[in-house]
Formats: structure tokens, sequence, C-alpha cells
């Protein structure tokens, strides 16, 4: 004991003596919030870091969200939309932690609550998690037990209001020195369940997996097939430039000797696959553009790649498909699931696959690694389940896939569209001979012409670049004349059941935008 603290008065002190500063009050409940999540994150680590009620929050708030909201945030922030939640629940919860701490200033029961009840909901959300057993509990127990204790603790430290000057000064450097400890805590704590959870990642388990080769390769891209000279997009994307959409905060790690593939439901004979399984039969390769629906007009929610994979319609037929089965009701590792037309599924002119490549190399993590669904001609949410572990053939009534809940469509085929990309939207251009670009999708019906307008002009054809497949884009581009000034080019594609893109502007929700798009641009 110190004197100083020998000199405290042992008389009761009046209530308004022994109120916490709000600083400290405030600090209290954020630093508990930390120690929490960090513990969280740590035992998390050992389990599945989607455990981590951080996460879980996170990907309880997704499925949450309203749908106009989701495709909002998909269609703002692209891929950063995830980083966008995640930043934003942080600020949420350091508001909201700061203001527990401040209205316990009196005592620190308000504050126990606030942070048990973000406990229970860390709890909630991880109980919520298809892809979770009842030992990812641990995660969110483990928050809720540290965030309390250091809670109360840190509360007991805390500096009053008022006190006798003699008493303050300890106080406050026990305060401190318990705050940062707790600091420097959840720093190492929640780094070392991120460390651990990375131990536990795919990624070595793909590497492993080596170039894949096609036993059937598809036919080499002309070099004729884009004009990325002229500003389009390269024919076929680079994995890391390819489009990501999914629901997933963090990426699902699935090593291929934990993956298989069960089909079942509407069929002769239950199947099971193994990534050995899959990968050891004769795979085929093909040229894809795969769309989203979200894609707004002139997005960039498109992109090609070469999938290597096995015909979705074998899989389908050693399993024997019954006859009044409607829908493939696919699901995800992560529990995410689609809804898939048997027909489109089975049909052979259209292709659809269980990929395992990308490109000659196995899928990356982000795109579904280590087996997804490609179906041609199909928006990605009813056609393209990434890390895809269940298959159930079913009707459309019994079963209802993650977007159908929340309002776009049962029916998803990609809609014909026409994009321009150069020049971009208010580009300044010399007058007089000025080249645009761009590119032109209808997956399953194939392009058959695209025409630009500009100004007050009539409608006039443009180039198309050598046709790849119908399940593909195709890449245009025109030259046209223009005086100094402002002008504004309209682009329209026509499909090859000769259905020509309409003006009518529509939203994503509940089947895809329609609409031309059109760019203005300065000439000089
Ligand atoms: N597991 C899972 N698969 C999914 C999704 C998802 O959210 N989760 N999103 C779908 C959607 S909406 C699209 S457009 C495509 C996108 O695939 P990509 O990210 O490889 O481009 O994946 C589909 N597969
Ligand atoms: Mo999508």
């Amino acid at each position: 004991m110190t004197a100083t603290q020998i000199s405290t008065p042992e008389t009761p002190v009046p209530p308004e003596r022994v109120r916490l500063r709000l600083p400290s009050a405030g600090l209290c409940g954020v630093l508990a919030l930390l120690a929490a999540l960090a513990a969280g994150h740590l035992v998390a680590g050992f389990i599945s870091i989607n455990a981590s009620p951080y996460l879980a929050v996170g990907n309880g708030a997704i499925d949450l969200t309203p749908v106009q909201l989701k495709d909002f945030a998909v269609r703002t922030f692209g891929t950063y939309d995830k980083v966008v939640l995640l930043g934003g629940m942080a600020a949420v919860m350091v508001v909201v932690s700061a203001l527990a701490g401040v209205v316990s200033a009196r005592s620190r029961w308000p504050g126990v609550v606030i942070v048990a009840l973000f406990g229970l909901v860390g709890g909630f959300a991880v109980y919520e998690r298809p892809d979770l057993k009842t030992v990812a509990l641990l995660a969110p127990l483990a928050s809720l037990l540290v965030g309390v204790t250091v809670f109360v603790v840190l509360h007991r430290l805390a500096p009053r209001k008022n006190a006798v000057a003699a008493g303050e000064g300890a106080s406050r450097r026990s305060f401190l020195l318990g705050g940062a400890g707790v600091l420097v805590g959840a720093g190492v704590f929640g780094g070392a369940g991120q460390l651990i959870s990375g131990t536990r990642d795919a990624t070595a388990s793909r590497a492993a997996v080596g170039t894949l080769k096609p036993a059937v390769a598809a036919p080499p891209i002309p070099a004729d097939a884009d004009f990325a000279k002229l500003g389009t997009p390269s024919f076929v994307t680079p994995n890391a430039q390819f489009y990501r959409v999914d629901t997933a905060l963090s990426v699902p790690q699935v090593r291929t000797e934990d993956w298989s593939l069960r089909i079942h439901g509407m069929v002769d004979r239950e199947m099971r696959y193994s990534f050995g399984d899959i990968r050891n039969r004769p795979l085929t390769e093909r040229t894809i553009t795969m769309t989203c629906v979200s894609n707004e007009v002139g997005g960039t929610y498109v992109s090609t790649s070469d999938f290597i994979g096995v015909d979705l319609a074998d899989l389908l037929a050693e399993a024997g498909v019954r006859p009044g089965a409607e829908q493939l009701f696919c699901t995800s590792v992560d529990g995410w699931t689609s809804g898939t037309p048997v027909a489109a599924a089975v049909d052979r002119s259209r292709g659809a696959m269980l990929a395992i490549g990308m490109n000659r190399e196995p899928l990356p993590l982000e795109h579904g690694f280590p087996a997804r669904l490609v179906t041609p001609g199909l928006y990605g949410y009813v056609s393209a389940t990434k890390w895809v572990v269940d298959i159930e053939v079913t009707t459309w009534k019994a079963r209802q896939a993650y977007w159908l809940k929340r309002s776009w469509s049962e029916q998803a085929p990609i809609k014909t569209e026409s994009r321009i990309d150069t020049p971009k939207g208010f580009d300044t251009v010399p007058s007089g001979e000025v080249r645009l670009s761009g590119i032109a999708w209808a997956q399953f019906r194939g392009i058959e012409r695209v025409e630009i307008k500009v100004d007050n002009d009539g409608w006039q054809p443009v180039m198309l670049s050598t046709e790849v497949n119908v399940n593909t884009w195709r890449m245009w581009w025109a030259q046209i004349t223009v005086k100094p000034g402002t002008h504004q080019v309209f682009v329209r594609a026509t499909d090859k059941t000769g259905y020509t893109q309409t003006d009518a502007r529509a939203g994503t929700v509940p089947n895809g935008a329609t609409g031309w798009h059109s760019t203005t641009f300065i000439a000089s």
C-alpha cells in the first residue's frame, strides 16, 4: 500500500463521487468489446474462422440486409462491399460499446448487460450458420466471458470522478496499465486466431492440385476475338480480374480431401463424388462468359474464362434424374443455395459444368475451389454455385434458394446486353475520326448484330469480332466522324433469335437490368 492510498477517506462516498469519468467509462466499453472480439477470433481460429462472432454477425447482417440495399452495395462498392460492411460494423460497435461504458458511469450493470447482449447476438449469428457445428458456439461464449470480465475489471480500476486528488493518480495509472494490457492482449490473441485459422486454409491444397490439362481442350481463341488494343477487355479474363460476387465474408476454405459432392433427391441412385473422382475423369474445357444479375447497364460484372471440369449432364445421368424433377437445389459449403432449372442442366447443347479449373489453373479460392457449377446462359445466382457440396434434385415448390427468398426471379436467363468501353464517359478526344469500342453478350443465343446511334443520327452497324461460341461475349468497334463539341453515343445489340435490346430502363431486381448503354464524350 502506498501512502497516498492510505490517505483515501474510508467514510462512504456520496454517489456523485463514485461516478466514473465519462472518457474512462467509454473506454471500458470499447476495450471490453475489443477483448471480446479478439477472444472469439482466437477460439474461432481453432474451429472455423466463420465462427468468429465479428464475421458471423457480418454474415448474418448480409443475409438480413434488404435486397435493394444489398444490390446497391454490390453496385456501389463492388468487391469492396465486404470491407465497407465490416468497417461500418466496427464503427457501429465502437459507438455502441462506448455508450455502454458511458451509461455505466454510476453502476457497472448496464455495461455488463450490453456486453453480454453483444455476446448473445454473436452466439445467435454463429448458431444460425449452416456450415458450423455446435462446438463453434465456444467462440461467442469466449467472447461473452472475456468481454464481461474485462468490463468488470476495468470498471473497477477506472478513476472516479471527484476522487480525492491524492488517490486519483494511482487509480488512473492502474486503469491505463490495465487498458493497455487489454489492448495488447486483444491484438495478440486476435492476430493469433487469424494466424491459426490461416494454417487451416486451402491454399496448399490448391497448389497441390497443379496444372489442369483437359482431355478435350477449348478451341484456341482467334487473335481477332477481342479489340483489346482499342480498349475492350481481353477475350479471356485473367483469373485475378474475374469479377467476384458472393455473400461470403471470409472465403470458404475447403481442402480437396475434405470435399465431396452429393447428388440426391429425385434420382434413381444417390451419388457421391470425391475430388479425385472428378479430377481423374477426362476433363472438358469450355470458354464461357458469366454475368451477374446485379450488373447494371454498362456495368462490369461480366467476365470470361476457359472453365475446366466435367459435364454436369454426365453426373446427373449417373444419378438418374426422375421425371417431374424441376430444379437442382445446389448448396455451397457456406450454406448459400441456388436453384438451377433441370432442363438447362441436362441440355448437352448448353454444356453446364461442374468446374474445377479456370484458365488451366485450379479454381481460385474466391471463385469456388475446389469445385463450382457453371451453367452458360443463366445469371450466376441460379447457375453457378461456388464451393458446391450438395445437389438435391427436386421441384420448385419443395425448395426455395437464397435469392429466390429475397425477391429475385426463379428463372433468370441472361439478357441480351451491350456496353461501350471507349471513349469513356466525358473523355476528351480530337474531333474528326473517332474510334469506339465495346462488348455485347447474349449467352446461349449468340450476338447477331450491334449498332450504335450518334447524337440524332440513325442506328448504324459496327464491326463485330470473330465469334468464339454463342456462350461468350463478342467485341465490337466502329469509326465515326464528329465535329468539335459534346456527343452522345448509344449502343444496342440484337441476338440470334432476332431480339433487339429495348430502350426501356429496368433495374437489376428481379431478373436483370435493361436499357441502352450510352456514353457522352467531348471532341475538341
Ligand atoms: N457459394 C456461393 N456461390 C455463388 C454465390 C454466392 O453468393 N455464394 N453468388 C453467385 C452469383 S450471384 C454469381 S454472379 C456468381 C459469381 O461467380 P464469381 O464470383 O466466380 O464471378 O457466383 C454465384 N455463386
Ligand atoms: Mo450474381
